[in-house]
């Protein structure tokens, strides 16, 4: 597949992004790796230009519950990218748990999958590539 990799807007972190590039490379699937920083107007810009089959977005700073509902409201506002898969995982709060009321926000967003940190939820989004559908929590 080829997948847009991103963080989202506030986040600076970079190794989460770099982790994840390579796992998912060396999984076969083509990367575009936006790096950190993103806006949600630039990950649509890229969408638009890259036809990925799928956006991985990843978060560790403790925002990412906020700026991810943004990306995918952004993705979900016109029609070309309204059916485009996308995963959300990482250290989405500051809670150090996932926090359900947050994620089914993302859900109702059109997140399909909103993942946490562990081993657990790298084999969850190997899952959701191989076979797109709502998972997490
Ligand atoms: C290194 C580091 C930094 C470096 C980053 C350098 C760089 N080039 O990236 C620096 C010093 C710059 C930094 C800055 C900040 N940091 Co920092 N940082 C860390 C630290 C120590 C390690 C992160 C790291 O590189 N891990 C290695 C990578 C490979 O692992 P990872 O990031 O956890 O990613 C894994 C999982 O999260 C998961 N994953 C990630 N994304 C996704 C996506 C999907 C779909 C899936 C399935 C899985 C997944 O898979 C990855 C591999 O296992 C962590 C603490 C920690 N031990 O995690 C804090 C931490 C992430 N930082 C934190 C904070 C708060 C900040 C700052 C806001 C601090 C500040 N007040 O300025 C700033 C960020 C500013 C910003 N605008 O974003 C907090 C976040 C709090 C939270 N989420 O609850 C942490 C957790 C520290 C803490 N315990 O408080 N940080």
């Amino acid at each position: 597949m080829k997948i847009i990799l991103s963080g989202i807007a506030s986040d600076s972190h970079t190794w989460n992004l770099v982790y994840l590039g390579l796992f998912l490379e060396e999984r076969g699937h083509d990367v575009v790796a936006l790096g950190p920083c993103v806006s949600p107007r630039l990950l649509t810009a890229a969408c638009r230009r890259h036809a990925p089959d799928a956006v991985v977005l990843s978060s560790v700073n403790g925002h990412g519950y906020r700026d991810a509902l943004a990306a995918v409201r952004a993705l979900r506002a016109g029609p070309e990218l309204a059916a485009l898969p996308v995963a959300v995982g990482g250290k989405l709060g500051t809670a150090g748990h996932s926090r359900e009321a947050e994620a089914a926000r993302l859900r109702a967003a059109g997140c399909d999958a909103v993942l946490g940190d562990g081993a657990g939820d790298l084999d969850a989004l190997c899952a959701f590539l191989a076979a797109p559908a709502r998972v997490g929590a």
